[in-house]
């Protein structure tokens, strides 16, 4: 597989002006006619005229008005070069396509007898020979033609500008864009499609038409998404002063989809995931996730299409800022400091669960990687979330006013062309007058640095000595790190919880000093003194989780029970709790594996009592406190993962914690009961966490009773959420296992399938459901398989069964025999045919292979090993596997 590397990037050698396209959309083949107006790129050290085009048909190829012989230009499956072309050039080319039988969802195909386009990255030049590179900006104008009755409705970018019949049962729709976009947002969408439409005001007066295309039969649930899209549209004009630019926002939902969701100028093409919802079909968390995603592809019309990327390795300039923007915007629409919290912590645990892991594993690569094989496999979660905790240090460092004078400074500079992170970070710090040059690092440098933090109390000066040093480990290619721009917030409590004034300067005390500061560490090592400390503090440490490193700070539990109890910062009150249950599951994982004795303490149990029944904490917190680390986050603490001993430690600490807080949990359920209409907002939703958080742990203690409560509570739902949590709580927690409830787990899960087998989200969600259960093995997952409801080609349906299975019940897919690598081996061989990127995301799921014993080690690189040497093997699933191998 050749690599491509960073360093390599020449400018384009023409550059495109405008391109007309003009489609006849056939399944079976559609012909494209493009025209496009070019000119010589001076500049630029590339002599040739380059064209990318991918398995499509060339018909006709016209260069200024005259046929192009097959001898005036190469050609391989990749390219197209035309040597010694004039300086103006008009290109007219002619192409057909099988988007039928498209089954990679990438460029042309169709889905449900309809027509949809996914061009990032690489996608368009499987439409038509093109410049196909982010660099190039042109305006489009797009004339679609098609059935009329087979394709009723016809939609690119931009506004419509004509439409009519063309005689024949056919009919046309003239489409133009009026604003420079990069071939990667092109989009057209043919088909039977229905909408939800409103037109909106925006804050300057100025009317636009938003709609939400979905199929027929769906209309019922596009009201969430349409007002997560006015939401959105809002807050950007107030949170940045950044105004919708079109007089139309079209999104269009399909079953069939790659990713969540795609940014296409004017056109968003999303997932059906991240636009259906009504209460009887999904979840608070598919709500939640809905919002952000409608903000996030929203937001992108500037951070992404206004402004975008100069070349692939850039991705993280449209990606890390337009994650950061929707954390944000998800922080700032539930509008108080607790649920802003609640939002961070989650987001951090994303990171830690994935993106750790990914950079201490065979993928990792800075936010701005060097190199790639297929561009599709960095849509990662180190360039999407790291990168967004990199955008988010901007913000900690340069406060709210001085990030959002780095923005405007941004836009002022870039509007309409194609840069690089370094012009972001160039922005960011001449708008502030700062200097950002060791920030780079965080852009050059993979790995996820440790912090460690030594406090040291000195009585007799009323002085408290904080020493900070920093180290990153070596990842593939980088042996030597240099120190980091590491932004630390912290704080220092009182032995009454309240907060010591951070003085760094000694002499006369002042009271008035901030209780919480960001300490800026850029060297190895740095100490700092605080002064005027009465007596021993407790530290609070990088609060808001302010960089994103791995703390080290050698707390007690009594110092952690105080975090827990009265942190003002609730990141570091959560964490408090976190480290107090990390410590325990460890060390319990090493009493499963010498057959010892299990035990959980007292003091444990109480700081968890205390958070769980405090009423004055936020619902949605204290489900988050009693949330355990995951079996994952376990694994990656050790240093030889045991997937087996970790689900029987974290079983028994749940178990433990359900026994001695009974009568708690069971008030806490009864007390967030939350009867009446749904409503998905984050207070409702909170409450509906814990009280099923609660459920979960009540039938962790295994009794008729608890069991009959989640029985009950399933049937009576009246929201997915609550029926979905209760039926995740029969078929996951420890009373799942016994027999006797074997025929009422059958029940509620035949039950589900048949009221919801023709809502192909939920039925995802029985096929996940089961992929965790701890008691669903390999061979149940074959069967699962095999169900009629069961299809490969739908990456949702994959994800929903064999994903679930690979990445989330770690104690079934690491089986002793190894038969679930078969299995791992046997789906991504066959995706590969299928869909490359998604077999390729499959073919993660051994990443961490070498953390293993050495017995599971062997046979996951044997079933690496099958995969690798599989004829026919995609590019973008060879760099996968040959590098978890290399
Ligand atoms: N650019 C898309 C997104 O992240 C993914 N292709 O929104
Ligand atoms: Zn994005």
């Amino acid at each position: 597989v050749k690599t491509i590397y960073r360093k390599d990037y020449v400018a384009p050698g023409y550059w495109v002006d405008t391109v007309e396209m003009g489609f006849d959309l056939h399944p079976q083949r559609t012909h494209v006619a493009t025209r496009l107006h070019m000119r010589r790129n001076h500049d630029s050290a590339e002599k040739d005229l380059i064209l990318f085009g991918e398995d499509i048909q060339l018909h006709q190829l016209r260069l200024n008005g005259v046929d192009l012989k097959r001898s005036a230009y190469q050609r391989n499956k990749e390219r197209l070069i035309i040597s010694n072309a004039p300086d103006t050039v008009v290109l007219e080319i002619e192409t057909s396509i099988a988007a039928d039988k498209n089954t990679t969802m990438s460029g042309l195909y169709v889905s449900n007898g309809n027509f949809f386009t996914q061009c990032e990255a690489e996608g368009f030049r499987k439409i038509t020979y093109f410049p196909d590179r982010p660099d190039v900006m042109a305006t489009y104008t797009v004339m679609l033609r098609a059935d009329k009755k087979q394709f009723p409705v016809l939609l690119s970018n931009g506004n419509l500008i004509e439409q009519g019949d063309l005689g024949d049962g056919r009919h046309y729709a003239k489409w133009e864009d009026p604003f420079k976009k990069p071939s990667y947002l092109f989009a057209l969408v043919a088909g039977k499609l229905v909408c939800q439409e409103e037109k909106y005001r925006l804050k300057s007066g100025r009317k636009v038409l938003l709609q939400v295309w979905v199929e027929e039969g769906n209309l019922d649930k596009t009201q969430h998404a349409m007002d997560s899209l006015k939401n959105s549209i809002r807050w950007d004009e107030e949170r940045f002063g950044l105004e919708l630019d079109l007089d139309r926002f079209m999104i269009v939902a399909t079953s069939d989809f790659n990713m969540g969701a795609m940014e296409n100028k004017g056109l968003n093409i999303f997932n059906t995931k991240y636009v259906l919802a009504n209460s009887r079909t999904a979840t608070d968390a598919d709500y939640a996730g809905i919002e952000s995603v409608v903000g996030h592809e929203y937001f992108h019309n500037w951070t992404g299409n206004r402004v975008t990327c100069r070349d692939w390795f850039q991705l993280s300039l449209k990606e890390g800022l337009t994650v950061f923007r929707d954390q944000e915007f998800s922080g700032d629409l539930v509008g108080n400091a607790t649920g802003r919290a609640v939002k961070r912590i989650e987001d951090v645990r994303i990171l830690r669960q994935h993106q750790f892991p990914e950079d201490a594993g065979p993928m990792s690569h800075p936010v701005r990687p060097d190199s790639y094989a297929e561009i599709n496999n960095f849509y990662t979660v180190t360039v999407y979330e790291k990168g967004s905790e990199v955008v988010r240090m901007y913000y900690t460092l340069l406060g709210h006013e001085g990030f959002r004078k780095g923005m405007d400074l941004y836009f002022q500079r870039h509007d309409g062309q194609a840069v690089t992170c370094d012009d972001f970070r160039a922005a960011m710090a001449d708008a502030n007058g700062r200097d950002l040059s060791q920030f780079e690092r965080w852009y050059s440098q993979a790995g996820t640095p440790r912090v460690k933090a030594d406090g040291e109390y000195d009585a007799k000066r009323h002085v408290y000595r904080l020493k900070l040093s920093q180290a990153c480990p070596a990842t593939a290619g980088q042996d030597h790190k240099l120190p980091f721009h590491i932004p630390f917030a912290m704080g220092l409590l009182q032995q009454d919880g309240s907060e010591f004034a951070l003085q760094l300067e000694s002499g006369k005390a002042h009271p008035q000093a901030p209780r919480s500061i960001i300490l800026e560490l850029t060297q190895e090592t740095q100490e700092f003194e605080f002064h005027h400390i009465e007596h021993e503090p407790t530290p609070s440490l990088l609060r808001n989780f302010s960089a994103p490193v791995i703390l080290d700070f050698d707390y007690s539990d009594a110092q952690l029970a105080h975090l827990l109890a009265h942190d003002s910062d609730a990141f570091c009150r959560w964490e408090a709790g976190q480290r107090l249950a990390m410590r325990r599951l460890l060390k319990l994982v090493k009493s499963v594996q010498n057959g010892e004795a299990l035990a959980l303490d007292d003091m444990f149990v109480e700081a968890l009592r205390k958070t769980l029944v405090d009423a004055n904490l936020d619902p949605a917190f204290r489900e988050l406190v009693m949330t355990l680390p995951s079996e994952v986050m376990l694994a990656e603490e050790m240093e030889i993962a045991d997937p087996h001993s970790i689900h029987q430690a974290r079983r028994f600490v749940r178990a433990s914690l359900a026994q001695a807080l009974k009568a708690e949990f069971l008030s806490v359920y009864q007390d967030h009961l939350t009867p009446g209409k749904y409503k998905p907002d984050a207070v409702s939703a909170g409450k509906r966490a814990l009280k099923n958080c609660a459920l979960s742990y009540l039938l962790e203690w295994s009794h008729e009773s608890t069991y009959e409560l989640a029985y009950t509570q399933y049937f009576e739902a009246e929201n997915m959420t609550d029926k979905v949590a209760a039926l995740s709580a029969m078929l996951h927690c420890s009373s799942a296992l016994q027999p006797q409830y074997q025929a009422r787990r059958a029940e509620v899960l035949q039950d589900f399938f048949d009221e919801f087998q023709h809502e192909a989200l939920v039925i995802d969600k029985w096929f996940s459901l089961q992929a965790c259960a701890p008691s669903t093995d390999v061979k149940q997952i074959r069967q699962l398989m095999k169900h009629k409801a069961f299809s490969l080609a739908n990456p949702n349906r994959a994800r929903s069964l064999i994903f679930a299975f690979c990445n989330a019940n770690p104690a079934q897919f690491h089986a002793a025999d190894g038969s679930a690598y078969e299995l791992w081996g046997d789906a991504v061989i066959a995706l590969n045919k299928l869909n490359p990127q998604v077999a390729a995301r499959l073919a993660r799921s051994l990443d961490r292979w070498t953390k293993y014993p050495v017995a599971q080690q062997e046979m996951m690189r044997a079933a690496l090993q099958r995969v690798a040497t599989t004829k026919g093997l995609s590019k973008d699933v060879a760099e996968i596997v040959n590098k978890a191998l290399a």
